[in-house]
């Protein structure tokens, strides 16, 4: 089945027939400028006509190097056959009852992976929604039906969605939150663990202790329903903890009744190169929210924790029209059945294999490279002004444009829109990684040269 359709087909290479964006693209670019409003912003005007590995072909037949997987959910790869298949064959048994009404078994299937593949051999619960934001929103009310408490605790350069409480959640006012406020009350922010930015030698204990102090004088636990977490943030800008910082702030959390929740929306299922990027540090989160990689593209997202604090919410407390949309629950099933027989979390392990040797020696060679970070294949560029250290967000953008002309799609992150993200397709072949990075370490040293 796997040649019948487009994005299995797709030959594995970067290859450009016109300027990018096309003139097709062009022409639909147009048509968006007057039917799609301007809120809605797109990176890379280029549209696409089909994807599969670690290409996506548009429809002026350019074929680009696809190093985004549409921001961290395509890990098993674009239109990946097993996924094809499965959708397929569950529309033709049945789109949508509703789960709340009448329920089906991919639901239930989907709840036993997360139960089974999430940090913890403890009793779970899970319930499935569309979007991270609408699993981050639900894990807040999960925290506070629960404790009985108000609180929420979130961190510097945190991203958690863009609804009016994971707008108050995420941190950056711009592009997210500028002018859409009064924002949700009872959200507290508190530093992060940022390597490249804090005092050199602070420690990941150090810095939770920073942390923590902050909650205790300024919340107090007794307030406090959960501190939400990116274990590695991802639109934030690839930052990874100082090693002991997540245990610390998990630890006291434990201590004190609090709950503490791991947003591992971008970071989970084998992205960096363990199921749960918490599993680094062996943190047994009390709640895991996922979504993106979940299902190989098709909208999905859960909440998983503990059987005694999902089971706190009342009944019909919880649920949504969609949430756990069949064809959904049977992507995801997929996905997740390709990323145990391929090993994808060992896929994400040898991305960051090739690539870390790679834009290691770029940094070396180019003193705007500040930071090279990430793990698996959630990996990142931090640009700066090197005679001053401070974010260089318009090199940054300078970069990533000329990725784009060149057909490789990289992504940029940060609360300074200075940091270049990686999230290639699990399944990219090696050659075509290499190449995008090539591409990248061009880009770089071409955009950074003095004049
Ligand atoms: N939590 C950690 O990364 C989504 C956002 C893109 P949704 N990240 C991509 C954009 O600019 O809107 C994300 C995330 C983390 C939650 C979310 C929200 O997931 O599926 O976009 O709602």
């Amino acid at each position: 089945m796997s040649a019948t359709h487009p994005g299995a087909e797709l030959v594995q290479q970067r290859r450009l027939v016109t300027e990018l964006p096309g003139p097709r693209s062009r022409e639909l670019s147009a048509r968006r400028e007057a039917a799609v409003c301007a809120g809605v912003k797109v990176a890379l005007p280029v549209f696409i006509a089909a994807a599969g590995g670690g290409v996506l072909l548009d429809v002026d037949g350019n074929c680009l190097i696809d190093l985004g997987s549409g921001i961290a959910v395509t890990s098993v790869g674009n239109a990946a056959p097993a996924v094809v298949a499965a959708v397929h064959a569950q529309a033709e048994q049945f789109t949508h009852t509703c789960f709340m009404v009448t329920p089906y078994e991919p639901y239930l299937a989907v709840c036993e992976e997360l139960a089974t593949l999430t940090p913890g051999g403890h009793e779970k619960r899970s319930a499935l929604f569309n979007s991270g934001a609408e699993a981050v929103e639900n894990a807040v009310k999960v925290a506070r039906h629960a404790t009985g408490r108000p609180a929420v605790v979130v961190f510097d350069h945190a991203y958690h969605g863009r609804t009016n409480l994971t707008m108050a959640l995420t941190a950056a006012v711009m592009p997210y939150k500028h002018r859409f406020g009064p924002f949700a009350p009872e959200i507290y922010r508190v530093p992060l663990s940022y390597p490249f930015r804090d005092p050199p030698g602070l420690s990941g204990q150090q810095a939770a202790a920073r942390a923590l102090s902050l909650i205790e004088a300024q919340v107090g636990a007794e307030h406090l329903a959960c501190v939400v977490i990116e274990p590695i943030q991802g639109e934030g800008g690839v930052i990874v903890p100082a090693p002991g910082f997540l245990p610390a702030i998990a630890q006291w959390c434990t201590e004190h009744g609090v709950l503490f929740v791991a947003d591992e929306v971008q970071t989970g299922f084998c992205r960096t190169g363990d199921w749960f990027a918490c599993e680094h540090e062996a943190l047994i989160p009390d709640l895991v929210i996922t979504g993106k990689g979940i299902a190989g593209g098709l909208p999905l997202a859960g909440v998983t924790g503990r059987a005694h604090l999902m089971d706190a919410v009342h009944a019909g407390g919880l649920g949504g029209t969609y949430g756990g949309n069949p064809l959904a629950c049977a992507a995801a099933l997929a996905s997740i059945a390709s990323m145990r027989e391929h090993d994808l979390a060992g896929a994400a392990r040898r991305i960051e294999a090739i690539a870390i040797p790679l834009l290691t020696a770029l940094a070396a060679r180019c003193p705007a490279v500040g930071q090279v970070r990430g793990r698996g294949a959630m990996l990142a560029l931090e640009l700066i002004d090197p005679a001053t250290g401070a974010p260089n967000p318009a090199l940054a953008t300078q970069v990533i444009r000329a990725c784009h002309r060149a057909g490789v799609v990289v992504l940029s992150s940060g609360t300074d829109a200075n940091v270049i993200r990686l999230l290639p397709p699990l399944v990219i072949p090696p050659e075509l990684l290499t190449e995008g990075l090539d591409v990248l370490t061009h880009a770089v040293l071409t955009a950074a040269a003095p004049e």
